[in-house]
């Protein structure tokens, strides 16, 4: 189970109650008031972090309530300030009002920080209201309540290059190769039930991100299949890399694919692109390639035969795949 959307309630803490409270002392017979003051209620912060790539650890919290304030002490104490909660989220989670549906945040790099409910304010002891003309204040405030909010949590993952493909493709195994990410591959469709997300780490220590999504079927934009649910997880990614069995029917399946990215989605038919065209070890001759580049390969669209089994001419296609990631810097 991969849950990428959650709503949950959050509750900052209350503030403590101001007291009541006088000096007491053998030799001080009008010693005056010591009521402390409340402590300040816990409040709640959502931080973005890079090792958490689901929002699973919220499957089953429906409320997050940060620690209340306690109440003043005598002798002036202050009470203690009540625990505040910070919720960790993956990189591209959209922080959203539920009832209202506004856009609160949105959380994209790591260290990505917001208070969201702040903590109630303490109320004030007596001691704060005493006075020249009033020495004896049996005044105090309570607590007041923290903030609260209903939100729903919803993950883009943000990877720089996104992967589609038919199930079966060999998505999986490409991401497997390149990263250090070994994700489930199996030889039936639909493998991948869930979006998978690694990287890539070059000499100079950059890293593109790489998203290898279920594949997509006919009408999956009508819920065949996995649906194109999982087409969210790409929609950030600045490069999209089609990855195509060469040895079925390469140019009816990319036509599918960008049929159904566009019911989804016109704009990301825009978006950089490359064409893998994977299992090229099984062919026996480059007719198949040779066709499909003559038909499809462009200037801005590279086409690269390869073999993510046998970890075959894959440098190009990584290469490209750096370059233009490297090279748009939009954020979608
Ligand atoms: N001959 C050959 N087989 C490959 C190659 N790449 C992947 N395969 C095989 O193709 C099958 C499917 O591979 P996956 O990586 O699971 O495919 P996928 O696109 O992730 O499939 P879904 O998760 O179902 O969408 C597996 O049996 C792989 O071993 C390749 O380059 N050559
Ligand atoms: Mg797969």
């Amino acid at each position: 189970m991969f849950t990428d959307r959650v709503t949950m309630k959050l509750v900052a803490g209350r503030g403590g109650n101001g007291i009541i409270s006088w000096i007491r002392g053998r030799f001080l017979p009008k010693g005056g008031p010591c009521g402390g003051n409340g402590g300040k209620g816990g409040s709640i912060t959502l931080e973005a972090s890079h090792d958490i790539f689901s929002l699973d650890h919220f499957r089953n919290t429906n409320i997050v309530k940060a620690g209340n304030g306690a109440d003043g002490g005598t002798n002036n104490r202050t009470g203690k300030n009540g625990a505040s909660k910070t919720l960790l989220v993956p990189c591209g989670t959209l922080l959203k009002n539920l009832e209202t549906g506004e856009l609160i945040h949105d959380f994209i790099e790591h260290g990505d920080e917001l208070e969201i409910c702040q903590g109630g304010k303490g109320g004030l002891g007596n001691n704060h209201f005493k006075s020249p003309t009033n020495r004896t204040p049996l005044e105090v405030t309570p607590g007041r309540e923290g903030q609260q909010i209903e939100v729903e949590l919803e993950l883009k993952l943000i990877a720089d290059v996104g992967f589609v493909g038919l199930p079966n493709a060999g998505k999986s195994t490409l991401l497997s190769v390149l990263t250090p990410n070994k994700v489930k591959i199996g030889d039936y469709p639909f493998t991948t039930l869930k979006p998978n997300l690694s990287y890539i780490e070059f000499d100079d220590y950059s890293r593109i991100f790489l998203a290898d999504i279920p594949g997509i079927i006919k009408n999956a934009h009508q819920g065949r299949g996995l649906g194109l649910e999982f087409l969210r997880h790409i929609e950030r990614s600045q490069v999209l890399v089609y990855v195509i069995d060469v040895t079925n029917t390469p140019e009816d399946d990319f036509c599918l694919l960008r049929e159904e990215l566009s019911a989804y989605d016109p704009a990301l038919l825009d978006r950089p692109s490359i064409v893998c065209l994977n299992k090229s070890d099984e062919l026996t001759s480059n007719e198949k390639v040779d066709d499909f580049k003559r038909q499809f390969e462009t200037d801005t669209l590279h086409v690269h035969a390869v073999s993510a089994l046998l970890e075959i001419s894959l440098e190009p296609l990584v290469d490209d795949m750096r370059r233009l990631a490297q090279a748009a810097c939009i954020r979608y």
